[in-house]
């Protein structure tokens, strides 16, 4: 790919941008090891073909239509409750509010699955239909994760590692839709090369989201799509 093809193409920084209040990054969440263990288990599971992205869902489901969440509880596979919100629950700084502790019908976990070229678009999680804090593993494959503030138009993008979890609590839950590009080649920045970043091919990235539903999970006067 030739270097004036990056126009128009974010540059995703390493570090989680500081002008966006709330939003954490925490490197190498799991391991090698276990990331192959927690993409095995989904491998093993059924998909949701319903939408292009294909998906799983556990703890209460999410109506993409009608934004709300439904009432039957699907049981978590007990590598994501063990490798994932276990040890979010005993880190506490992590997230307002601790999944293992709480009851599975609290809970909404979606898993995607982003092949080369399939990205996600921007939105903001409904804000009636869950509570503030969402945490996000990605396993597999890394890639750009894009964060926008309506209210000015302030754009900043992220790479976001294999096996690192992303939670985004406060103005970075609220105030800024996020987004994943439906690209093969993310910019990087790479300190080291002359141009200071590179193009990082995507590879298959699943993601592991966790949600609490917010008081009955019906929603109002919710916020943007999801
Ligand atoms: O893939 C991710 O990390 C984010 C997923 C997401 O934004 C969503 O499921 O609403």
């Amino acid at each position: 790919m030739q270097p004036e093809a990056c126009h128009g193409v974010p540059l995703a920084n390493l570090e989680a941008p500081s002008a966006v209040e709330g939003l954490a990054l925490h490197p190498d969440f799991v391991s090698e090891d276990e990331e192959r263990e927690l993409l095995r288990t989904v491998d093993a599971q059924p998909w949701d073909c319903t939408i292009r992205r294909r998906t799983q869902h556990y703890g209460r489901r999410f109506d993409y239509h009608n934004k709300t969440v439904g009432d039957e509880a699907t049981p978590l596979p007990a590598e994501i409750r063990r490798l994932i919100l276990e040890r979010v629950d005993v880190q506490p700084a992590l997230l307002p509010w601790r999944p293992a502790a709480g009851r599975e019908g609290s809970l909404q976990c979606t898993v995607n699955e982003y092949p080369p070229g399939v990205g996600i678009a921007p939105h903001i999680d409904t804000h009636s239909a869950f509570e503030d804090g969402i945490a996000s593993l990605s396993l597999g494959g890394g890639c750009a994760f894009r964060l926008r503030r309506g209210s000015d138009g302030a754009d900043h993008s992220v790479w976001l590692p294999p096996r690192c979890l992303l939670v985004m609590s406060g103005a970075a839950r609220y105030e800024w839709q996020h987004s994943i590009s439906g690209r093969k080649f993310d910019r990087v920045e790479h300190r080291e090369s002359p141009a200071g970043w590179e193009w990082v091919p995507r590879e298959r990235r699943i993601s592991v989201t966790l949600r609490r539903v917010l008081g009955s999970g019906t929603a109002g006067t919710g916020q943007s799509a999801w």
